[in-house]
């Protein structure tokens, strides 16, 4: 285990807000019961067997029937938050604005919230976490009808701040809006999995739908926020923001100025494509017009006045890793989404921006995470919360449960991710909380029960859970962070 560590760099705020994360699908399993209704991914992994490691959430980690036990997890570690998602399926199980609410449904989380209060722990909660109900992509198309998915979004929101905003204070309308338009309309590996580009894809247009889906998710989180800021936040008094994904770039030549602007244009489109619009109330970055034109949909005077209404109380980050970005000096393909670059692990030099992880995507570059908290918060503003950090240990889904739960590579990954942190702070970023990824292993989407994110190892054959020693140590590396 990492020991205690003295001589850590301090800056924390000494009520920083600290804790776990999860989402619904990748944990509860319960499916068929208390009135869930299906969502897109119960029906993808379904049907998909062969693009999804023929795996599904049916029992995932069981968190359905697990609920105590996972509190107490949670209490043992010391955490002071909670980051949770719902299943907009249990809450209305044909997800749409004239379809009866599940009270079974509202029964579970209610029990969640009050486990989490009664030990002391704050809950976050994530309205979407990927998990469209199946009715309303039958319906209409889902995230495809702009005019029809915000309304039912809407009502959906109001019901949860109705019924769990006298308990819960802080909320995060959407996670990660990029994977859920990229992953989902343009390469087609994630739920409802559309691409023109994917082979394995019957269905889908990848130069068109993920910027409708996108404006779609914007608009729909403009209601949720709007309406909280409107008729909620007045009386219950809690703050509301939105989780966004994303890698930071590097230039691949430090000594070309067209790399340069390729790694700011690369995350223009990916971080850029939503902030704006979410955090700025403006249109899509210039370099995103510029490149994809009118198949960018654009906001109309009275959409830009909700956006000015849907004021946001935080920005949620979701950081893992970093790469570089080389210019491509053709013109950009139809089905283009990263801004015409190539991204690559090293530069032109041949040197790797981390070591690998236990996963090809993750290579750990604290120093570019704290250049990334400075960069987003000199663009937006916002106090930043760390809604999502973590990594594999190289080798884990491969080890046992006495290999797994010594997980000094984690411990270290998550260390010096806080020393960025407290960097960040230093140079004058107001970095407000930190959430781990993830309370424990659980479904990796596609990728099935493989690569485990958790600080808890899940045994899917038992359902055990074991802590790694990292649960049992992020309390004291952030107490050891804080200014004194
Ligand atoms: C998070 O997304 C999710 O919110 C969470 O549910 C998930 O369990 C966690 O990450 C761990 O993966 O090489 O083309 O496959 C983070 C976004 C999405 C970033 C996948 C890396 C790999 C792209 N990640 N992406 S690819």
């Amino acid at each position: 285990m990492v020991s205690s560590e003295p001589d850590a760099p301090k800056g924390l705020p000494s009520n920083f807000v600290w804790g776990f994360a999860t989402a619904a699908y990748q944990i509860e399993g319960g499916v068929n019961e208390g009135g869930r209704g299906p969502c897109i991914w119960d029906k993808f992994m379904h049907l998909e067997p062969s693009r999804t490691n023929g795996v599904n959430g049916d029992v995932a980690c069981d968190h359905y029937h697990k609920l105590e036990e996972d509190l107490d997890l949670l209490a043992k570690y010391g955490a002071r938050a909670y980051r949770l998602s719902i299943a907009w399926s249990r809450i209305i199980p044909l997800g749409g604005r004239h379809d009866p609410v599940n009270e079974e449904g509202i029964a579970f989380y209610n029990s969640l919230i009050n486990g989490l209060l009664a030990r002391g722990i704050q809950p976050w909660i994530t309205l979407y976490h990927w998990d469209l109900p199946q009715a309303l992509h039958d319906r209409y198309g889902g995230w495809l009808n702009v005019e029809e998915v915000q309304k039912d979004f809407g009502r959906y929101a109001r019901v949860c701040f109705e019924r769990f905003g006298d308990r819960t204070k802080n909320w995060i309308t959407l996670n990660e809006p990029w994977i859920v338009s990229i992953h989902g309309y343009s390469i087609g590996i994630d739920a409802p999995g559309r691409s023109s580009t994917n082979k394995l894809c019957a269905e889908g247009d990848s130069t068109r739908e993920p910027w409708i889906v996108a404006k779609a998710l914007i608009m729909s989180h403009a209601r949720a926020a709007s309406l909280y800021n409107k008729e909620f936040k007045p009386t219950q008094g809690g703050s509301i923001g939105v989780s966004l994904s994303g890698d930071y770039f590097e230039p691949w030549d430090p000594e070309d100025p067209r790399d340069h602007e390729a790694a700011e244009r690369r995350m223009e489109f990916q971080f850029g494509w939503f902030a704006n619009p979410m955090m700025l109330a403006q249109d899509y970055p210039a370099p995103m017009r510029a490149q994809l034109g009118d198949r960018l949909p654009a906001f109309t005077d009275v959409e830009l006045a909700l956006l000015r209404e849907a004021q946001l109380d935080f920005y949620g980050m979701n950081y893992y890793t970093a790469q570089f970005a080389r210019h491509r000096s053709t013109l950009a393909e139809e089905i283009d989404y990263k801004g015409n670059v190539d991204e690559l692990s090293q530069n032109n030099v041949g040197v790797p921006i981390g070591e690998p992880s236990g996963i090809w995507w993750l290579r750990p570059a604290p120093e570019r995470f704290r250049k990334h908290l400075v960069r987003i918060y000199k663009k937006y503003g916002k106090p930043i919360y760390i809604t999502e950090n973590g990594c594999p240990c190289p080798g884990e889904e491969k080890m046992s449960k006495e290999e797994s739960v010594k997980d000094e590579y984690r411990q270290r990954y998550f260390a010096t991710h806080l020393d960025a942190i407290v960097g960040a702070i230093q140079d004058g970023v107001e970095v407000a909380g930190y959430f781990a990824w993830s309370l424990m292993d659980n479904l990796e989407w596609g990728l099935g029960y493989s690569y485990r994110f958790g600080v808890t190892f899940t045994d899917y054959e038992t359902l055990e859970r074991t802590p790694k020693e990292s649960a049992l140590k992020l309390r004291s590396m952030i107490e050891d962070r804080m200014s004194t």
